[in-house]
């Protein structure tokens, strides 16, 4: 198998980086995987664990400073196993969502990165039992913030008549007309020759969704063997726990660079209001035609939406989701923004007890 750079998908927005800032090729690497911080890196002559210095986990303001699986570093090698990340180029699309517990309070407001420099985002529903319009709205809103082209996989078609796919394949394509919705079954082989087109070699490709809709089975078909464990969906998947856990870079020998996640049980909006509009591009659309460009497409006068929805164009349903979405991307956006003032007033506290320190040590 390749294990050169480029087969991992080193493009020419890291070559700019590279060129502009003189870093050696033997000092990149590739995040293949990272489990609680111990990363796997990929070099262009091994894979080598990584973790990163200690003036980045202190320089870092939130999450999304720290390495994440896809991301590309610049490394140094104390030894021949062993790696230190010095930092992160610059990602060209990075798939993130909110890391705020329901319970939290407005400082732990905060990212985590899914997925960095990926290209294609396939969201994997299994057609059976899994299928929420409204949680694929939210995916694509997220997958459209980051950079990345979204795709949805309505899996395991084999498990339920043609006419329950088929319609919920219709309700997608009038939903986000944009967006490829492929139909497949592992069992019966449909459309796994149009997902294999869809995935180019040296394309990073990533597949989310919730535990047990068959991501790694996916991967594993590509592989042609049995390259990650997956499981029977269990009590013990239904009460939340995850055949996968951890994301995983893998490159498959046909040049296929496919990334596996740990199923996803709630997907929480970030600040991904152009997303949200992007995945509703069509409402946004309409509301250029709003007589206040303030409009919220309630009761105002004049309101190319309201309008809209009387004729028959655009149902209550969607204005309903994409509205709940935009709300949830605000909130976010004001806690983080609450958050990196407290940070940065913290910050600011730490650097005057350390200038009095040094001040009382030169006494
Ligand atoms: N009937 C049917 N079963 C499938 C299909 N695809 C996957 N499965 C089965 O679904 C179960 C779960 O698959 P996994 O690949 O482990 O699911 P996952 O999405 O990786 O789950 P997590 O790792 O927990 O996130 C396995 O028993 C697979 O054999 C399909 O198209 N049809
Ligand atoms: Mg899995
Ligand atoms: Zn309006």
């Amino acid at each position: 198998m390749h294990s050169d750079l480029k087969s991992f998908g080193f493009s020419f927005f890291q070559e700019q980086h590279r060129l502009e800032n003189q870093i050696e090729m033997e000092k990149i690497a590739r995040v293949i995987s990272d489990s609680h911080e111990i990363y796997l890196l990929q070099t262009n002559s091994s894979v080598c664990r990584g973790t990163m210095t200690g003036k980045m986990r202190f320089n870092a303001e939130n999450r999304r400073d720290l390495p994440a699986v896809g991301d590309w570093v610049v490394i140094s090698k104390p030894d021949a196993h062993s790696a230190v990340i010095e930092e992160v180029f610059p990602r060209r699309t990075s798939l993130c969502r909110s890391a705020v517990l329901a319970k939290s309070t407005s400082t732990q407001a905060d990212v985590q990165i899914i997925a960095a420099n990926v290209d294609l985002v396939f969201v994997v529903i299994a057609v059976d039992r899994d299928f929420s319009i409204n949680r694929i709205d939210r995916y694509l809103a997220l997958i459209l913030e980051s950079g990345a082209l979204p795709a949805v996989l309505l899996n395991k078609c084999d498990l339920t008549d043609e006419d329950t796919w088929k319609s919920q394949q219709n309700l997608l394509y009038k939903r986000h007309p944009g967006v490829e919705v492929i139909a497949t079954s592992l069992v019966s082989g449909l459309g796994l020759d149009l997902l294999k087109s869809a995935v180019l070699p040296a394309q990073t490709c990533c597949f989310v969704g919730s535990s047990g809709v068959g991501k790694s089975s996916l991967i594993n078909y590509f592989a042609g063997e049995e390259l990650i464990t997956t499981s029977e969906i269990s009590e013990a998947n239904l009460r939340g726990r995850h055949t996968t856990t951890s994301r995983h870079l893998h490159l498959l020998p046909s040049g296929m660079l496919l990334l596996d996640t740990p199923g996803m049980r709630e997907i929480a909006m970030s600040d991904a209001s152009s997303g949200v509009g992007e995945a509703f591009a069509f409402i946004e659309e309409i509301a250029l035609k709003c007589r206040f460009t303030d409009c919220r497409h309630v009761d105002e006068p004049g309101c190319a939406v309201i309008e809209a929805i009387e004729q028959g164009e655009l149902d209550y349903e969607t204005l309903n989701s994409y509205k709940k979405l935009l709300r949830e991307s605000a909130r976010f956006e004001k806690k983080i923004n609450e958050k990196r003032r407290t940070d940065r007033a913290f910050g600011k506290m730490a650097r005057e007890v350390l200038k009095v320190k040094k001040q009382l040590k030169g006494c």
